[in-house]
């Protein structure tokens, strides 16, 4: 066991390739895993089947089934604050909004980058090669739990990882490694969300539907990115104008009102506006090749441009002004049944 080898980590994950928080652990079956299994039960995931494929259930149980030779799991946060929208701006229905994080550049790409890195590094350290594998979202790992764990924040109302120094807005990532370090537990846990419900009234669909608990069915982000198919009528009007990811459970947070971690952006993401609220009309004109053009390499292609215009065409709905129609005209003739489903929708909401 090397003691100094958790600090040094640490030392090089923040000075080296910018990340704001680590934690380092021994592996131990996830503490909270009954939690996912109930939200798995409740059917909450809604389409995102490979949350509970083969094999994985039982990866999230412990990362010990992801590598057998696992003895360490560091636990990396990344802020991602960049700036926030102006009010007159979020509330503008002629304009779009994109989650914070999809400001710029795709963030798994970036961060994946770093951990290899980074792994590279601790090679380097240790003096001789490492068995390790690094996760940025996607893995089959309940990184909020492991974040808890090491530290790096509590359990919000919101189910958001809240850091007292950093609020909400970072991203969180892995690496497991098959040497034994020291543990390195975060102090960032304390506060809690005490009486605060700001997060459970405010979201317009409800998705909140208990304190820590979300029904992604009904959340926004859920809706606009991971559902592929015909967004529910009812649920349409309450989106109103995001369209890529939603914020509004971590805008009203108090925790990133206070938070430090402004002085911790990602340099990647950019607060310009055509990033961050493009005018609806504008998105309305993007055909597949235009939509390559503006969104390759950032997050946005996940839902590619069926998904993105899909959106678009509800927001222009919910904005109800009559310069929606040329653009919802041209939608509701697009080739994609969906997208012109979801505008002729939109129509019927103006006329
Ligand atoms: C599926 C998923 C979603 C789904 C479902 C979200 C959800 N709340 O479950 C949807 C598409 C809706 C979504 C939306 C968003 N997501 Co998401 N998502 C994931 C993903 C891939 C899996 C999460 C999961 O397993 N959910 C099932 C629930 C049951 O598990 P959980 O939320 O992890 O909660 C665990 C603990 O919190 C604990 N727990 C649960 N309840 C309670 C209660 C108490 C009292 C306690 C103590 C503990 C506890 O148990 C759970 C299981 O261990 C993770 C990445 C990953 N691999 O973990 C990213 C992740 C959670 N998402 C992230 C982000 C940034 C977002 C968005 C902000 C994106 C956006 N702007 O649109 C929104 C936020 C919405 C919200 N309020 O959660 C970040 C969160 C970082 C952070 N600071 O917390 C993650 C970690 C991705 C990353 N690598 O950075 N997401």
């Amino acid at each position: 066991m090397t003691d100094s080898l958790s600090k040094k980590i640490e030392q090089i994950a923040k000075e080296e390739f910018g990340f704001a928080q680590v934690g380092i652990l021994p592996l131990e079956p996830t503490e909270t895993f009954g939690e996912y299994a109930n939200w798995l039960e409740r059917d909450y995931h809604g389409e995102m089947d490979w949350m509970h494929s083969e094999g994985r259930k039982e990866k999230r149980e412990n990362v010990k089934n992801i590598m057998p030779s696992a003895k360490t799991i560091v636990t990396l946060a990344y802020s991602y604050y960049t700036a926030d929208i102006p009010e007159a701006v979020l509330n503008d229905p002629s304009r779009g909004i994109f989650a914070k994080y999809a400001w710029g550049r795709d963030y798994h790409k970036i961060l994946k980058k770093k951990l290899l890195l980074l792994i590279n590094r601790i090679e380097e350290v240790v003096g001789q090669d490492v068995d390790a594998k690094a996760y940025v979202d996607t893995g089959p790992i309940l990184e909020r739990a492991l974040a808890k764990r090491a530290g790096l924040g509590f359990v919000g109302k919101n189910s958001m990882i809240i850091n007292s120094a950093l609020g909400s807005y970072f991203f969180l990532s892995e690496i497991i490694l098959d040497l034994e370090c020291e543990p390195l537990v975060q102090n960032n846990a304390r506060g809690g969300c005490r009486a605060c419900t700001k997060c459970i009234d405010t979201c317009p669909t409800k998705a909140i539907v208990e304190p820590f608990v979300i029904d992604a069915r009904k959340c926004i982000s859920y809706l606009t990115i991971e559902n592929r198919s015909s967004i529910p009528e009812a649920i349409r009007p309450l989106m109103k104008n995001r369209i890529y990811g939603c914020d509004i459970c971590q805008e009203v947070c108090p925790w990133n009102s206070t938070a430090k971690s402004k002085s911790h952006s990602s340099d990647w993401l950019e607060a310009d506006i055509e990033k961050q609220a493009p005018l609806l009309t504008d998105l309305a004109l993007l055909d597949e090749q235009a939509f390559l053009e503006r969104f390759q390499g950032t997050p946005i292609m996940r839902v590619k441009r069926v998904g993105l215009l899909r959106n678009v065409a509800i927001a222009l709905g919910n904005w109800g002004d009559d310069k929606a129609i040329p653009s919802l005209e041209l939608l509701a003739a697009d080739e994609n049944g969906l997208i012109a489903e979801h505008a002729r929708w939109a129509m019927d909401q103006i006329h």
